[in-house]
């Protein structure tokens, strides 16, 4: 069973430790979110592949969710000792290591995608880790600012302001000229079931739609598109996705994110079981829908999950 997951970082590498749990034999491929990716001290660092990467390899620090177990800090804090910042974004000494050698490769000519497949070498995370392009894309939110309206990184957004000053816009600066990475249009077609793991609907799958081909790609599959909420109760489990919902006009409901999506890219939709009177409204929205447990507690409780989104996966077939 050949199955394409369009994955951010936490939730996406949560939910796929999950599928490769209840599927240990299907064939896995994920299509990860660049838009994250940030240039810090001459390093190129790709937030979302390393969480896939470093969860499905055992690296992760499992509290946390990103970023590697056993971390020490003394690259940061002598790079602060020379008052060389940004010091609200928290690189380590063992991830350090992981964006040198991706930088290096860069620059000796390798595309991304060659990159991520030479780093996974050494994680052996168990499926084809695919970025979506191999051009630079950047997420930028346009908030309030200092009393004046500007453009931010999404990770300054996101971990310097902690998404609590006013976001207008979310703009994949880049997005229009970049191109699918190769091998990702060929999955998309190939695929027997695709996947939108419980990730944030904007910033994680809605950068991954914004390269151009992909969303098309998505939609003209002959495979079952399911997506899993990461709206449980009017609210995310985590992070930001209420904030980045409304700068694009979404209410924050397991619903209306479906809608959003809408019946051109999904053929199924999971809502958690608290959001169980959302059923309707998505399957008159012309999507199938099941509530079902969707917090991924554990591994067990996340290989259900997957089991379900395939079940439905196989219900619209
Ligand atoms: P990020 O790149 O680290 O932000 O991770 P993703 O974009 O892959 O996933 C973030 C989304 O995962 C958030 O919107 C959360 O609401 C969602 N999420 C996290 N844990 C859970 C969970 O246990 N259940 C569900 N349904 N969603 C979750
Ligand atoms: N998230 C934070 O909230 N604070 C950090 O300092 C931080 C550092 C960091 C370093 C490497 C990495 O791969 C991820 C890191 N993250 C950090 C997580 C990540 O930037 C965000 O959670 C996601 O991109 C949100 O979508
Ligand atoms: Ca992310």
């Amino acid at each position: 069973q050949r199955i394409v997951v369009l994955a951010g970082g936490i939730g996406g590498a949560r939910f796929l430790r999950g599928l490769k749990s209840a599927v240990p034999d299907a064939d896995i491929t994920v299509i990860g979110n660049t838009g994250d990716d940030i240039h810090l001290f001459g390093l190129k660092v790709c937030p979302d592949l390393d969480t896939v990467m470093y969860t499905l390899g055992g690296g992760i620090h499992e509290e946390q969710g990103w970023g590697r177990a056993g971390e020490t800090f003394a690259v940061k804090e002598e790079l602060a000792a020379y008052g060389v910042g940004p010091e609200w974004f928290g690189l380590g000494d063992r991830d350090f290591a992981t964006h040198i050698v991706r930088t290096q490769m860069l620059a000796a000519g390798y595309p991304l995608s060659a990159v991520t497949e030479a780093l996974c070498a050494r994680w052996q995370p168990g499926v084809r880790l695919l970025p979506m392009t191999d051009d630079r894309v950047e997420t930028h939110v346009l908030v309030d600012l200092e009393g004046a309206r500007k453009a931010v990184h999404f990770q300054e957004y996101w971990v310097r302001l902690r998404a609590e000053v006013p976001a207008h816009a979310i703009v994949p600066v880049g997005a229009e000229e970049a191109k699918p990475a190769p091998g990702v249009l060929e999955a998309l077609a190939a695929a027997d079931v695709i996947l939108f793991p419980p990730s944030n609907p904007v910033v994680s799958v809605g950068s991954i739609l914004s390269v151009p081909g992909i969303r098309e790609a998505v939609a003209a599959a002959d495979a079952p598109v399911v997506g899993l909420s990461p709206i449980v109760g009017g609210s995310p489990v985590r992070g930001m996705a209420d904030k980045v919902l409304a700068a694009v006009g979404v209410e924050s409901t397991a619903a209306a994110v479906a809608r959003h999506y809408g019946s051109d890219l999904l053929d199924g939709w999971l809502v958690d079981t608290v959001d169980a009177q959302a059923v309707a409204e998505v399957e008159a929205a012309g999507i199938r829908c099941r509530a079902v447990p969707l917090m991924m507690t554990d591994t067990d409780a996340t290989a259900k999950m997957a089991a379900e989104a395939l079940a439905l996966a196989g219900e619209v077939r």
